[in-house]
């Protein structure tokens, strides 16, 4: 049985005929919209959404110091189930980059923020903690005064430390590592190479704020270097893509130059296993990664990443998506890829001719942007919806109920209205309520707008 959503969206085949007032419209200029995640912060059995708008002016600061909103799940007046976590300096840019994982393994989902502006961009990385009792990422805080479970500092000028964020077990020993990209830096004399730390996990982090480079207690475990433009750790993910009970970690460099084209992009995969971290440095070009995907001109592989199991075997495949890709004429229409690690070689091109273990779903229209935003859902959890696309340049999402139907042309779409330009750019779909069947959050950040349906 399909639910309400689902049938409401399957008779209107491509767009909701009225869409919704928007949730929130937030200030112009302030990118609300711009990142979204979804879990149970509160512990109270109903999912949250954490959304950032990262050029918000906080009041008395400069510009671009950025807030992340949090609508908490419920019924009733969104005023008393919504907060705000607002950041601590101007330019910071805190939410640029946004992250869920259990850090410090108390099974509540923990809230991570990336804030890669601040102080002159060396960045800063944040981990509020979630859960009842002394759960803070529900309730929201002021920064500049509030305590918060963690927050490291970078250390480089322009560096961009919290570019991305993201938590997983790398090496299996059931604590789950800190994995935080930097992808501003230039490591050396290697211009733009981005770089990715793994802080390791531990069965009790030290509360407060520290600063890279992690000495002591916050020692990095694990520093990679990427390749001069790849501008590594745009994105970071750590999910078992190979089915051995392993996060694996996989970096993105959406940048990255490849058969001479610029911006092309590659995405680093390393498969998780009990010695990942005793490396303390990876250079890339020098040390190679278990698997590297290149995609095909400038399509900005990895833009997101994702991970699902698309062929129903048991093991993730990967989803890396290309928002810029072109194919046979079809400009800029972009590209969802699932990649099967294990039927793949070390160096995966996406612009081979023949490739085993790749099914590739384009954009439809030229400058869709198609896999601007990816959401999975849970494996065989409710709603019954794998799967939600962004295709921000066209304002619209599509969602697949079936990972399989990632190729069916006749997917269910919802196109934002005209005033919600960038719908798209981030969307989760949660089961928000007690009753009732979920909603689909997508926002919008240059129309600064979240849209609830
Ligand atoms: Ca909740
Ligand atoms: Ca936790
Ligand atoms: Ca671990
Ligand atoms: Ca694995």
């Amino acid at each position: 049985m399909r639910h309400a959503i689902l049938g409401l969206l399957v008779a209107a085949k491509v767009s909701v005929a009225q869409p919704p007032a928007p949730l929130i419209t937030g200030i112009p200029g302030e990118e609300l919209g711009h990142s979204m995640v979804s879990a149970d912060f509160d512990g109270d059995g109903l999912i949250d959404i954490a959304v950032s708008a990262p050029r918000h002016q906080l009041e008395g600061t400069y510009t671009n110091s950025g807030r992340v909103l949090i609508v908490r799940g419920g019924k009733g007046d969104l005023s008393e189930r919504q907060a705000q976590w607002n950041a601590r300096d101007g330019n910071c840019r805190f939410g640029a980059s946004l992250g869920i994982g259990d850090l410090n393994g108390d099974r509540a989902p923990d809230l991570l923020v990336g804030a890669p502006g601040s102080d002159r961009a060396r960045g800063e990385a944040f981990v509020l903690r979630g859960g009842k009792g002394d759960g803070e990422a529900a309730f929201g805080g002021d920064l500049r005064q509030a305590e918060v479970f963690l927050s490291i500092k970078g250390i480089q000028e322009l560096g961009g430390f919290g570019s991305s964020i993201a938590v997983g077990d790398l090496n299996g020993d059931g604590l789950a590592e800190l994995i935080v990209g930097e992808s501003g830096v230039s490591v050396g004399t290697t211009k733009n190479s981005g770089r990715v730390w793994v802080f390791a996990g531990r069965k009790a982090w030290k509360s407060g704020t520290a600063s890279l480079p992690g000495e002591g207690e916050l020692a990095a475990s694990l520093v990679i270097v990427g390749r001069e433009g790849d501008s590594l750790g745009g994105r970071v993910l750590a999910e078992d893509v190979n089915g051995d009970g392993i996060s694996d970690l996989v970096c993105s460099g959406i940048t990255g130059t490849h058969a001479g084209v610029p911006e092309s992009g590659a995405v680093f995969i390393w498969m998780g296993k009990k010695d990942l971290l005793s490396n303390s440095t990876l250079v890339l070009g020098k040390d190679e990664a278990d698997y590297v995907v290149f995609g095909k001109g400038a399509g900005n592989l990895g833009f997101a990443l994702a991970s699902l199991d698309f062929d129903g075997d048991g093991k993730k495949e990967l989803l890396i998506s290309e928002p810029k890709r072109s194919v046979k004429g079809v400009k800029e229409c972009g590209a969802v890829h699932a990649v099967s690690i294990g039927r793949i070689g070390p160096k995966c091109d996406l612009g081979a001719a023949e490739l085993a273990g790749v099914v590739s779903r384009f954009g439809m229209a030229p400058h869709e942007g198609f896999g601007s935003s990816i959401w999975v859902g849970v494996a065989g959890g409710e709603p019954d919806l794998d799967l939600v696309i962004g295709a921000a340049s066209a304002g619209r999402v599509i969602l697949l109920e079936d990972p399989a139907d990632l190729l069916l042309k006749e997917s269910r779409a919802v196109v934002g209205p005209g005033n919600a330009r960038g719908f798209g750019t981030s969307a989760v779909f949660a089961k928000d309520e007690k009753d009732g069947p979920g909603h689909l959050f997508v926002g919008a950040p240059a129309g600064v707008k979240v849209f609830r349906y």
